[in-house]
C-alpha cells in the first residue's frame, strides 16, 4: 500500500451543525494527517465547476443550492491508502445506508446532506486536490 492523498469537504449541513470539530476528530482519530484545511463560502460558479461530472443528474440543481447554502472546510488529507480508506470512514452516500460507526451514519442527514464528500479515485483526488489547493499549499 502507499501513501496517498485525497479531497475531503466537510459540508455546509455539518458545519451548520457545528460538527466541523467533532468530524475532524473523527478523521485525526482514523489516522489521516491533515495536509491542507481551508473554510470557504463556494460560489455557484465553484460547486458548478467541482460537481461538474453530475451536471446531467436530476439533483444537481438542489446539490449547487445545497453546497453554496453556508460555508465548507476543504481538506487535503493523507495517509496509508488514504483514497478507499476515507470513502469507507465516511460510509454510504445514503446515511441511512451507511455502515454503523461512519460519518456518514453519525452525522448524514439524506443522501444530499451527508456531511462529507471524498474522492472516489486517483484521478478524482488529483482533479479536486488541484480545484481548491495550490502547489504551495500541501507542501
Ligand atoms: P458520493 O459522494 O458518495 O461519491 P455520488 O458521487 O453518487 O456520491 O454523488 C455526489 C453527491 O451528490 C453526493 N455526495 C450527494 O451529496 C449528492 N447526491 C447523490 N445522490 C443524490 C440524490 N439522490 N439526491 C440529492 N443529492 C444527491
Amino acid at each position: 500500500m502507499a501513501t496517498e492523498r485525497t479531497f475531503a469537504i466537510i459540508k455546509p449541513d455539518a458545519v451548520e451543525k457545528n460538527l466541523a470539530g467533532a468530524i475532524l476528530a473523527h478523521i485525526e482519530k482514523s489516522g489521516f494527517v491533515v495536509k491542507g484545511l481551508k473554510r470557504v463560502q463556494l460560489t455557484r460558479a465553484m460547486a458548478e465547476g467541482f460537481y461538474a461530472e453530475h451536471a446531467g443528474r436530476g439533483f444537481f440543481g438542489e446539490l449547487v443550492t445545497f453546497m453554496t447554502r453556508g460555508p465548507v472546510y476543504l481538506l487535503a488529507l493523507e495517509g496509508e491508502n488514504a483514497i478507499a480508506k476515507w470513502r469507507e470512514v465516511m460510509g454510504a452516500t445514503d446515511p441511512a445506508a451507511a455502515a454503523e460507526g461512519t460519518i456518514r451514519k453519525l452525522f448524514g442527514a439524506s443522501k444530499g446532506e451527508n456531511a462529507t464528500h471524498g474522492s472516489d479515485s486517483p484521478a478524482s483526488a488529483a482533479r479536486e486536490l488541484a480545484f481548491f489547493f495550490s502547489g504551495t499549499e500541501l507542501l
